[in-house]
């Protein structure tokens, strides 16, 4: 347990940029990010050099549901000089194996991809690049430490036309990785845990035997946890063992051989065969490869040689399953899981030939981490194969990444496009201002009828409905007037379920009169009539402030017999139906007229209104002369945009993508709101959760299978595109959401994908808005004949306001579209009911002055 969790604290310290440098254990990145997911196919070449032994493989993927895989390979020998000798020569001598193994198998023509497997300690800058670190395992060729080994094949391979230690690798999480830039998914890391120790941290545990056997080898100092339970070591453990013991005449009456003296004379395979199960079988073995060093054993001597090598072999496996813990450990703190269940890919001949030594790390495992379900599994084509498998799911993920890019280009804007929509839009306004081309144009430019903001006088209660935004809020507004004028506010929330909003026009104006009498109630204001501004925050013809005929209902209300009335019409019906309180109509208003008097009773200078909530829109004060539906030259006047509605002529269509076109189809006003919905709250999920299933169907996402959740229309709801790009733990509330939606079997890489999804959709939705706006400010910037124009934007919205990234991206876009303008925007902190209270008030002042 301790050696695990001093191991676990230098893998903190690998992993860490700042301690990284002078970390024994490197944890290097491997730049592989994905496991195969059985779409991989192709014929790939391997080369396996480090092991025991050198291999070439041709290795054959098909992906045909079985994960079947083929493999010819041929072992080739590396010869002791050419370990030792210049690293130009043992390339070419890998290059000619390469050469050879094509000659054989009449492929030499054939440009195959391939994979290298290099069992030494590599820097990667990415996955085809390699570094040489330093040398183990015997391997000592020169001019190699520092190089680039792939560009050291490859002049080789140009030219002419590759042992056992041990270490481990497992999938980290990038957010771990500080040595590396992104913080989203996985990436193997290759821990090099030969070298752990190679600080002191195992000083208290390595024995004068392991310090003899360092001293000895090619790189004293180096890879020392290596050297205390590899099998490149191990049988020499043993016979510095032995050794010791006769000088000590423990053994063999005190009398040493040739044999027993010289370096690399008990061969770890003797191990195998001596520290086995059968004792009787060891013992035999024992006696065997003592004589075989010319040592005249007795039964004794067998005995105690065997339990040299028990002890040796033991050590070796619970060392090995102490740092095995600290990996699992990391692995299942990194999933947050309370239980990890996991499996481990193993190779090596120690693992694989000595039972006991496998057996004893099975155990030792189990017994350090009784909470995690440990699955071993041995592989039996060498890594070479793996090498192939990441090669092969390099190749897919390269294909499938650049599928993914291909269709996320379809909603990504450029600058140019972005001048465009702003140009489009500008055109738009003055075409919806002018009397000639209002009736065609797609931005209604409505009149509103407010034409001056707050002086400060205004005083007294209102009451103000607020809805059409995401809940329908009826306020009591008191506003006292003076130098410190000031509003206070009560209000209550009140739902409107969605068969009212979708049912008759009587039926949802009685259950705004039940909620207004609910209020009354509520604040014990029963009977009083007070001056009523309503915010209604749908596209209305206004003729007066306090009449607005509905032009058309958008999201996603639908109630009969309201379309072309006027809404305090209806209003005035529903309170004569309930005969219970009367109220005096003063002032409709949209939500984005409210919000801009809302803020602009703090900053004055604000004279634009922009909601980005449920639906979109914006409105501001535009110059009398242009607003060719009002008489009257003289001042300005604020105009609601209605700018959802920009593109229903068309003028959106080559930015339109196959998901915008499913949407649009998919909701209950097709060919309507063509802007609104690429930019709003109602469809921003839904534009996502197509392009997800799109993925999918492809094969680019979830591995392809779809569930029944996701194919359920509003189930991806925008909310979540705000938590996804929340914050750095991104991934761990990805999978959450995805669990959510029934993909329960997602993976880390179909997290970072979702994310990326959701960041390209709600980047879109803030700069096409940002267009939309640098329009506004630049026409009322030209209105003014100014070169430089300061304003505010009085804002409201919950996709603005709770969406992490939307803000900044369309100020970013907006600043860049209208460098002229220097925009403050205001968000409105009182919603716009107070905004149609205070121009509620404004009417009622200036009735009272006579004024109208
Ligand atoms: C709050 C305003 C309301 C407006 C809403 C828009 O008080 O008038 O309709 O913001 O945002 P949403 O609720 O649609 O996100
Ligand atoms: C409506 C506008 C409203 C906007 C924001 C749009 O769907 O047409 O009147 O201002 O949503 O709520």
């Amino acid at each position: 347990m301790d050696v695990s969790i001093r191991f676990r604290r230098e893998m903190d310290k690998g992993l860490c940029r700042d301690t990284n440098p002078t970390a024994a254990v490197k944890m290097l990145p491997t730049y592989v990010r994905s496991t195969p997911d059985g779409t991989e196919q192709g014929e790939f070449l391997a080369l396996d050099l480090g092991g025991s032994n050198f291999r070439v493989l041709l290795v054959k993927v098909m992906a045909d549901g079985e994960q079947k895989v083929e493999m010819e390979n041929q072992i080739y020998a590396i010869p002791e000089h050419l370990m030792r000798g210049s690293g130009s020569e043992l390339f070419d001598h890998i290059a000619d194996c390469l050469a050879n193994f094509l000659e054989k198998l009449g492929i030499k023509d054939k440009k195959l991809p391939l994979g290298f497997t290099f069992s030494f300690p590599c820097q990667q800058t990415k996955l085809d690049e390699s570094v040489l670190v330093s040398w183990t395992k015997g391997f000592k060729a020169s001019g190699v430490e520092g190089k680039d080994v792939v560009s050291l094949l490859k002049k080789s391979i140009k030219k002419r036309g590759v042992r056992t230690g041990t270490n481990a690798c497992y999938m980290e999480q990038m957010r771990n990785l500080e040595v590396l830039d992104g913080d989203e998914g996985r990436m193997c890391v290759n821990t090099e845990w030969g070298a752990f120790g190679d600080d002191g941290v195992l000083e208290d545990l390595r024995t004068d035997f392991d310090r003899e056997i360092d001293a000895g080898s090619l790189n004293p100092g180096k890879q020392l946890f290596e050297k205390m339970i590899s099998g490149m070591y191990m049988g020499e453990l043993v016979r510095l063992i032995l050794v010791r013991m006769t000088k000590e005449r423990l053994l063999f009456q005190g009398k040493t051989t040739a044999e027993l003296l010289t370096t690399g004379s008990f061969n770890t395979s003797y191990i195998y065969a001596i520290d086995n199960d059968r004792d009787e079988e060891g013992l035999a073995s024992a006696e065997k490869v003592l004589r075989g060093l010319s040592l005249d054993p007795s039964v004794e001597d067998c005995i105690a040689t065997q339990r040299v090598c028990q002890i040796v072999s033991t050590r070796a496996a619970h060392l090995c399953a102490a740092t095995l813990v600290a990996v699992l450990r990391q692995i299942r703190d990194n999933k947050a899981a309370e239980k990890l269940r996991t499996t481990i890919g193993v190779d090596g001949s120690v693992y694989k030939n000595h039972q006991e030594f496998s057996r004893r790390l099975h155990k030792m495992v189990r017994r350090l981490v009784p909470d995690c379900d440990v699955r071993f599994l041995q592989s039996q084509c060498g890594s070479g194969k793996g090498a192939a498998m990441v090669t092969a799911v390099a190749y897919r993920l390269a294909a499938q990444q650049a599928e993914r890019q291909r269709i996320l280009d379809t909603l990504r804007l450029s600058r140019e496009q972005l001048l465009d929509v702003k140009k489009r839009m500008s055109e738009e306004m003055v075409r919806g201002l002018s009397k000639q081309t209002h009736e065609q144009t797609s931005v209604k430019m409505l009149p509103t009828y407010v034409r001056s903001t707050p002086d400060g006088t205004e005083h007294g209660d209102f009451l103000a409905l607020d809805l059409g935004g995401s809940s329908f809020r009826v306020l009591l507004v008191q506003v006292q007037s003076g130098k410190r004028h000031k509003v206070d506010m009560h209000h209550k929330i009140y739902s409107i379920p969605q068969e009212i909003m979708q049912g008759t026009g009587e039926e949802l104006f009685d259950h705004i009169v039940y909620c207004i009498a609910d209020f009354l109630e509520y604040m014990g204001m029963k009977g009083t009539s007070l001056p009523l501004g309503f915010t209604f925050s749908f596209p209305c013809h206004q003729s007066k402030l306090d009449q607005g005929i509905l032009l058309r209902w958008t999201k996603g209300f639908k109630a009969s017999g309201c379309v072309g009335q006027d809404v305090i019409t209806l209003l005035k019906a529903a309170v004569r139906r309930r005969q219970d309180f009367d109220l005096n109509f003063v002032a409709v208003v949209n939500d984005t007229v409210g919000t801009m008097m809302t803020c602009g009773y703090e900053d004055p200078k604000c004279e634009v209104g922009l909601i980005v909530g449920t639906g979109t829109n914006a409105c501001y004060m535009e110059e009398m002369q242009n607003i060719e539906l009002v008489e009257g030259d003289v001042g300005r006047m604020c105009v609601n945009m209605e700018w959802g509605a920009f593109g229903d002529n068309g003028e959106l269509d080559d930015f339109c993508t196959q998901f915008d076109h499913i949407v649009d189809n998919c909701s209950n006003n097709p060919g309507k709101q063509r802007y609104e919905k690429m930019v709003s709250g109602m469809y921003l999920g839904e534009i996502v959760r197509n392009v997800l299933m799109d993925f999918t169907a492809k094969g680019l996402l979830f591995r392809g299978k779809l569930s029944e959740r996701l194919k359920t229309r509003g189930i991806f709801e925008t909310k979540f595109l705000s938590q996804i790009e929340r914050d750095r733990l991104a991934m761990r509330q990805v999978r959450s959401i995805l669990q959510h939606l029934g993909l329960t079997s997602s993976t880390c890489d179909d997290s970072v994908l979702v994310k990326e999804v959701c960041s390209v959709v709600a980047r879109r939705a803030a700069q096409l808005c940002g267009a939309g706006l640098a329009a506004v400010v630049d026409k009322i910037r030209q209105n003014r004949n100014l070169n430089q124009l300061s304003i505010t934007v009085g804002v409201d919205g919950t996709l603005y306001k709770t969406h992490p990234h939307f803000s900044s991206i369309m100020q970013e876009t907006l600043q860049d579209l209208a460098p002229q303008c220097r925009v403050t925007f205001q968000k409105s902190e009182d919603g716009s009911g107070k905004g149609a209270a205070l121009i509620t008030a404004v009417a009622c002042r200036m009735k009272s002055e006579g004024q109208h």
